[in-house]
């Protein structure tokens, strides 16, 4: 199956639910002003946020205005040609090009499939002929180690690990040294999760961080925060307090296939700004698509 073909699978439920309200505002009767205020509903029920949804619908809106729009599929076309412009901007592959080890930090809270998403993340590298090491610096939830090494063997990965119970950052500041001694191209970092709202979880992301920039200078090259879509605003809610805390500088969206809550990434375009590098469509390692804005528009109507 081609990316599109996943992708457009993975928004199913999102996509049925927006357009069956669309179509309900829309079809069968001239284009009035109570369509638009539909419309709107039909976007903010899709977890777009309210003030993403004004934005959106406004201009839709102003399109009508000057006769640009006349029937229910010049709406829909306009739709997805305002949803496309309103994620080109997050739309920014990671560079992984330039530094040695590049090293990737993976955080957010609990269950929302960072594990899942590294494991997919270091399938996609090593088929571009990168070779990858994991750290596993949850040691917080029991059992995490070992998920983490089920993937790692699947895969042919190497595992820095210390004992359940142990200090983070002093994993991470090990497979930093190994990932360089070892000439490794990317180094995964794998943490616990639990609820952003809980102090010590970022203070132990911040030591993470802090202990890895001291050991290679300028990494972690990628502040990675994965997000589950079925949590929808919530996750908008994740974003912003792990961007504070961590200065992110991507986003995973995990769970697309699970929910009609998709619409919550033009929020973290229009409000956040920060680049998704990846979605997730699914529990199998090939489940992992690089985020096209063309694609996710095309894909969620
Ligand atoms: N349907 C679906 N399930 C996913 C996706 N990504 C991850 N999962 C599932 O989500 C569940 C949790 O994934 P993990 O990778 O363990 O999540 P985690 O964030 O590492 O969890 P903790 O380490 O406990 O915080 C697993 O059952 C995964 O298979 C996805 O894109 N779609
Ligand atoms: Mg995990």
């Amino acid at each position: 199956m081609g990316f599109f073909e996943k992708i457009k699978n993975g928004l199913a439920k999102t996509r049925d639910q927006l357009i069956t309200r669309v179509e309900w505002a829309v079809s069968g009767k001239p284009i009035d002003e109570n369509a638009f205020d539909e419309i709107e509903e039909a976007v903010i029920l899709a977890d777009a946020g309210f003030e993403t949804s004004q934005l959106l619908v406004a201009s839709l809106k102003a399109k009508w205005k000057r006769g640009q729009i006349k029937t229910s599929d010049d709406i829909k076309q306009s739709m997805k040609e305002e949803i496309e412009k309103m994620l080109t901007p997050i739309e920014t592959p990671m560079n992984i090009g330039g530094t040695k080890p590049f090293v990737i930090l993976a955080l957010g809270v609990n269950g929302v499939g960072k594990t899942t998403t590294i494991a997919k993340m270091a399938s996609i590298f090593q088929s571009s002929g990168k070779t990858i090491l994991f750290g596993a610096c949850d040691t917080f939830r029991a059992a995490a180690i070992e998920q983490l090494e089920v993937w790692a063997k699947r895969l042919h990965i190497d595992t820095v690990k210390h004992a359940d119970g142990s200090d983070p950052a002093a994993v991470a500041y090990d497979a930093v040294k190994a990932a360089k001694a070892r000439n490794i191209d990317i180094l995964i970092l794998d943490t616990a999760g639990r609820l952003h709202t809980k102090a010590n979880l970022m203070e132990e992301m911040k030591k993470i961080k802090r202990v890895v920039a001291k050991e290679l200078d300028g990494a972690p090259h990628e502040v990675l925060l994965v997000v589950d879509a079925t949590n929808g605003q919530n996750a908008i809610a994740q974003a912003k307090a792990f961007h504070d805390a961590l200065q992110l500088t991507g986003i995973i969206i995990t769970k697309l296939d699970g929910t009609a809550k998709g619409g919550f990434i033009l929020p973290i375009a229009h409000l956040l700004n920060i680049p998704v590098r990846y979605i997730g469509v699914g529990e199998k390692v090939d489940d992992l698509i690089p985020f096209s804005a063309k694609d996710f528009a095309e894909a969620i109507l």
